[in-house]
């Protein structure tokens, strides 16, 4: 009697064959990890905070845990649909209701990284996309676009940061590439690699902060604060992002982990 042969039990071959690698698409989350800044008038996001409850000492002689305190949209991170105020009527809109069929989904990388090396202020664009899409095929619906602009590789939280006089400095989209991309594409989200999915001087834009306006108001996700996206093919691998099961949680930190193949 031999187990029947699925999709599955071969993806398990693959896996442990090295044909298949996991790639970790995390940033640590500590301390250290950065947190968005926003104008002063509003309201900051704290930085993560650790407490040891006990370490194997008089408050729990064999056992070491602690207390977390942090923002939702802390570090790698996953952005709901009611997060933002045009996405705040859906229904599952919230971590603790979006189907989980939506945490698994087909990756389409598009490697800006080269642009972004020359002008920290890049904005994709839906000619662009359409341009990759003319080499690599049509993005599929349900797919998460992921930008690869490298920006991941700033060592340090200045000059991940890009704080300048006038506010923060870092790629991201192009409203009518959101708009695109929501609509005419039906992504699951966008994935960057900086510490939002909006440009770094997206809060002067028209309407200010359009990929947050536009993907959560078609219902859309985001994903925040990723590396590794070099690791990637621009098509073939597929990304696994599941929240925390927050009640009425507007995002949360979490692994992402892509499967991809080898080579
Ligand atoms: C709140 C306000 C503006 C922005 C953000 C949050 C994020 O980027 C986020 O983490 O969702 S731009
Ligand atoms: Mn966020």
């Amino acid at each position: 009697m031999s187990a029947r042969v699925t999709v599955l039990s071969l993806l398990v071959e693959e896996l442990n064959s090295g044909r298949v690698k996991v790639v970790d698409l995390t940033q640590p989350l500590g301390a250290d990890t950065p947190v968005i800044g926003l104008p002063p008038i509003f309201a900051p996001s704290p930085p993560f905070s650790m407490e040891t409850i006990s370490s194997y000492d008089q408050n729990g002689p064999a056992w070491y845990w602690n207390t977390i305190h942090l923002g939702e949209h802390t570090g790698t991170h996953f952005d709901a649909p009611v997060h933002w105020i045009t996405g705040k009527d859906f229904a599952n809109n919230t971590t603790d209701t979006i189907p989980v069929r939506q945490f698994v989904g087909a990756a389409c990388v598009i490697d800006v990284s080269k642009e972004v090396a020359l002008y920290e202020d890049f904005l994709l664009t839906r000619e662009v996309v359409q341009a990759w899409e003319g080499e690599h095929g049509k993005i599929p619906r349900g797919a998460w676009l992921l930008l690869r602009t490298d920006w991941s590789k700033r060592t340090g939280n200045e000059a991940f940061l890009n704080v300048k006089a006038d506010g923060p400095h870092s790629p991201g989209f192009h409203k009518d590439c959101v708009k695109f991309l929501a609509q005419e594409r039906d992504v699951l989200g966008v994935g960057v690699e900086t510490v939002g999915t909006d440009a770094g001087q997206a809060g002067t834009f028209d309407p200010p902060f359009p990929c947050h306006t536009f993907m959560h108001g078609a219902g859309k996700f985001g994903l925040a604060s990723l590396k590794n996206l070099d690791q990637l093919p621009p098509t073939g691998a597929i990304v696994i992002a599941a929240p925390l099961k927050i009640v009425n949680g507007s995002g949360s930190p979490l692994r992402v982990v892509a499967l991809t193949p080898a080579e």
